[in-house]
């Protein structure tokens, strides 16, 4: 497979006017239609050939206005249709057939329970019929679907329905109009036997609009929520961004066999059934949260992505990182701001870093690609976010908001590059964002480290900020970047100082910006040493050396005005702590905990807390993925067991304290998944994981009670964890076996159900996972299924994937062979936690490698050979 470059756009040489496709679905042989109206480029050469792309296609006929042609006048490859010898101006019509059952890849048109689906983005649409398949190609498109009337009685596209009929007994057809030209990635067609939920929606300016959520019947009622989702969505977007729905209807399809998280089509988004369905019975708080913002992920898309899309696939992270900050600033305005940004923040510093510092590491607009669908990443998404949340701090909301409305005012309807939305920034502030772009071209973490020195007789404090970017694979030199450093002051009595620079001042917080290697900012007039709080609310994506002690740490966890930062303190001291204990278990020493860190967890549970949530958050010890990605080398042993002894040192000295939270935040109330609730419910629950860390029986006996009591799915998933993950198997086998009976007909409760029982610490996990592999809730043709299985064994049960004996390195390059053939997309996900071998010790690392240079005997699919290329690279 050879690599795609950015470098080598080119424009391209026709356009589609207009696309009438007609679809006669079919499992084995549907049979697709295309009429294109297509017209050359002005600036194209006559001779230019019109080459489409197309793949698994069987091409049935060819035509040029009316005119069928003859095999001499078009090439048909694996990859693309070409046509030698075209007019100006003309209608294309192709007929293809297809195979959607046979789809196990997921991309294009492909069958899921019965129901005929597509996904199109980044390049599916070349699997339904031949298309110039790239975003810089938009079209009006007219879909007419033809199917049985029994199997599929709702036929959805794009946009509005302009005509329905019977055709006979058997078969019913529905005309599609979408009136906005779009990209092919933007096409949806679901066909099925469907119901639905239905609401309306009255935009800022008055206009009606058909809200409708199409589900399988036994579904209906886990759509509310979802439902409620999308109309906050939509206000939200009104009131923020300013920017309205614009078309008559808008319609989600849950899915469930799905490669991504959702899909933003035009007026049909579609979804992975669990991005959207949920209910109290059967769903956790997080995955409300989780839907709540991928609704808003998907409907934001609109303009974001869709009114405005990308030039070229480099530019992915044009829509989504401004969507996913998009996105973040809703589920913050709507829920606790300091917990949303924590779980972002913690997410961006275990994944992201991870894969920043790994193989596959690349700039946030990479520019080349074997396979682009490897490109769907927390670089691209994650990272992308942050780096337009970043000109949101350098220019403050208001300027950026004004940066936006001219971003969507002047490239409505066009396909653009990232330069453009840096442009339209640039132009409103006036700032030079110059330098600010290497953050789409730079990959790997930067690193800034910080430290101060207080002149008391000057009474002045100089504080020291360098950067430096690690090396990356390719990217060997890297130059400074423009970092925004929030920042401020605290005084001995816990409150923030007045900032004055330069005899000006900059009142109690603010940013600092970096452009160069080094910078020195001096603060003056202050009458003792403070200590800074640095990079609040996370306002660069780094890592910050910052060399406090623990007394300063403990001393900003608990004073500082930033929550996020209060929040990272406790994290940092918590690590420190956790250091010392990974220290002592390398010299076979006991693990034993100090005194600081069950002081400062004890005055956290007793003081009064002002949010519930940010106090449950700061009670969580760091997780050992993030552990992991502190250390130079990194010895799971030493931090699982680390980690663990804390956790039960902790639930032991402070039982009384746990056990008092615990029964302060129960509650009767009827289940609500709102913030305040779930911040509750949330605080109990971790009371409950340290009471049950101890081992005690009653401790487990709190955790059966809370299972049988049944309430919430929240609150039984989370007494089910402590039941199964407990040494003694006597209450968790019991528990785990009613649970599946319970739910064996809810794939998606199923899967919470197989998450428990594969992150067990305990050594017999590995042997579970394989038995589960054969269990009949399980197939590895459903990617939700295989992530719940194995995608959280290996990533969640760190201690047993990396086994010493290399066991769980075997089983999943098995898996991620198997998928290979089956669904490319996700083997490559699979694959990439077998590539993160640099640190590990050298018998793990060999083992990890063995595994991969098996994989690279299979017949690999392009993007598994990508990902498995740069990792033995
Ligand atoms: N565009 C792919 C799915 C998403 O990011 O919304
Ligand atoms: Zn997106």
């Amino acid at each position: 497979p050879r690599a795609i470059y950015l470098k080598d756009y080119q424009v391209p040489t026709y356009q589609i006017e207009q696309t009438e496709l007609r679809f006669d679905l079919s499992s084995e042989a549907t049979r697709v239609r295309a009429r294109l109206c297509v017209q050359r480029d002005d600036t194209t050469s006559v001779s230019e050939p019109l080459v489409l792309d197309g793949e698994a296609l069987t091409l049935i006929s060819v035509a040029i206005d009316g005119r069928p042609l003859d095999a001499a006048e078009y090439d048909a490859d694996e990859h693309s249709l070409t046509l030698h010898a075209v007019p100006d101006r003309f209608w294309l019509e192709t007929e293809v057939e297809i195979a959607p059952a046979s789809n196990t890849a997921l991309e294009g048109l492909y069958q899921s329970n019965g129901m005929f689906c597509t996904q199109c983005e980044p390049e599916g649409f070349r699997r339904i019929t031949f298309y110039p398949d790239r975003p810089d190609v938009m079209s009006r498109f007219t879909t007419t679907v033809i199917g049985d009337r029994t199997t599929l009685p709702v036929l959805l596209s794009n946009g509005n329905p302009i005509d329905q009929c019977v055709i006979d007994d058997a078969r019913h057809y529905v005309t599609w109009e979408d009136p906005h030209p779009k990209p092919a990635y933007l096409f949806a067609l679901v066909a099925g036997n469907l119901e639905k939920r239905e609401d309306h929606f009255t935009t800022a300016s008055g206009r009606d609009v058909l809200l409708q959520l199409w589900v399988e019947t036994q579904n209906l009622n886990k759509t509310e929520f979802a439902m409620n989702a999308l109309k906050r969505s939509m206000r939200w977007d009104e009131e923020r961004f300013g920017r309205e729905y614009d078309l008559d209807r808008f319609m989600i399809v849950a899915v469930d066999d799905f490669n991504m998280g959702a899909m933003e089509n035009k007026g049909l988004n579609i979804f992975n059934s669990s991005a959207v369905l949920a209910n109290p019975e059967t769903t956790v708080d997080m995955m409300f949260q989780r839907i709540e913002g991928i609704v808003a992920h998907e409907y934001f898309h609109n303009w974001s992505g869709n009114r405005v899309t990308c030039r070229d696939w480099f530019q992915l992270a044009l829509k989504e990182g401004f969507t996913v900050f998009r996105d973040q600033l809703f589920s913050s305005d709507v829920n606790s701001a300091p917990v949303k940004r924590i779980e972002d923040v913690a997410l961006l510093r275990t994944a992201q870093f991870a894969e920043d510092s790994g193989p596959t590491a690349h700039p946030v607009r990479p520019d080349h690609f074997i396979e682009i669908t490897n490109f769907y990443t927390l670089t691209v998404y994650e990272k992308g976010a942050e780096v337009v949340r970043m000109l949101r701090n350098l220019l403050g909301w208001e300027q950026f908001r004004q940066g936006s409305d001219l971003y969507f005012d002047r490239f409505d309807g066009q396909a653009v590059r990232v330069e453009d939305f840096i442009d339209c920034m640039a132009e409103v502030s006036g700032q030079d964002l110059t330098r600010f772009m290497l953050w789409y071209a730079q990959a790997g973490t930067p690193e800034v480290t910080a430290t101060s020195a207080y002149d008391a007789d000057a009474r002045c404090l100089t504080l020291s900020l360098s950067q430096r970017t690690p090396p990356t694979p390719g990217q060997t030199e890297k130059e400074p970047l423009q970092i925004p450093v929030a920042m401020g002051l605290v005084g001995a009595d816990g409150k923030d100082l007045p900032l004055i620079m330069n005899g000006e001042s900059l009142g109690t917080s603010t940013v600092l910006v970096m452009t160069d290697a080094e910078h020195r900012f001096v603060f003056e007039n202050l009458d003792a040493a403070p200590v800074p709080s640095l990079l609040r609310g996370f306002s660069a994506p780094v890592k910050l050396h910052h060399a406090l002690s623990d007394e300063q740490l403990a001393f900003l966890m608990r004073h500082d005005s930033d929550g996020f930062n209060r929040w990272d303190a406790g994290q940092q001291l918590a690590l420190s702590e956790l250091e010392r204990l990974m220290a002592a278990w390398h010299a076979d020493e006991p693990l034993v905990v100090g005194d600081r860190l069950i002081d400062t967890m004890r005055a956290l549970i007793t003081e009064p807390a002002d949010d519930k949530a940010v106090l449950a958050e700061m009670l969580r010890l760091p997780s050992e993925a993030f552990i992991a990605e502190q250390q130079a080398e990194v010895h799971i042993d030493a931090i699982h067991h680390a980690r663990r002894a804390a956790t039960r040192a902790l639930g032991e000295a402070l039982y009384d304290e746990f056990a008092a939270l615990y029964d302060r935040e129960r509650s009767d109330a009827p289940y609500s998944p709102h913030f305040e609730q779930i911040a509750q419910r949330s605080l109990k629950n971790v009371a409950l994981g340290y009471l049950c860390a101890t081992g005690r029986p009653d401790a487990l006996a709190l955790a059966q009670a809370q299972f049988d009591d049944n309430a919430n799915m929240t609150d039984v998933r989370a007494a089910l964890t402590q039941l199964a993950h407990a040494d003694d198997t006597a209450l968790g086998e019991p528990a785990v076996r009613a649970f599946g009976e319970r739910w064996a007909h809810d794939p998606l409760v199923m899967d919470q159900w197989f998450a428990t029982q594969v992150s067990r610490p305990q050594p017999d996990a590995l042997e579970r996972v394989r038995f589960l592999m054969g269990h009949e809730a399980f197939s590895i043709k459903n990617p939700n299924r295989v992530r719940a299985l194995i995608g959280t064994f290996v990533n969640q049960n760190l201690v047993n994937f990396h086994r010493e004996d290399g066991q769980g390195y075997r089983l999943l390059a098995d898996v991620v062979i198997e998928l290979n053939r089956l669904n490319p997309d996700i083997a490559a996900r699979m694959v990439l936690p077998l590539t993160r071998f640099r640190r590990l010790d050298p018998v793990r690392r060999a083992a990890m490698r063995g595994e991969l240079e098996r994989i690279r005997g299979e017949s690999l699919s392009r993007s598994v050979f990508e990902v498995v290329e740069k990792a033995l690279a």
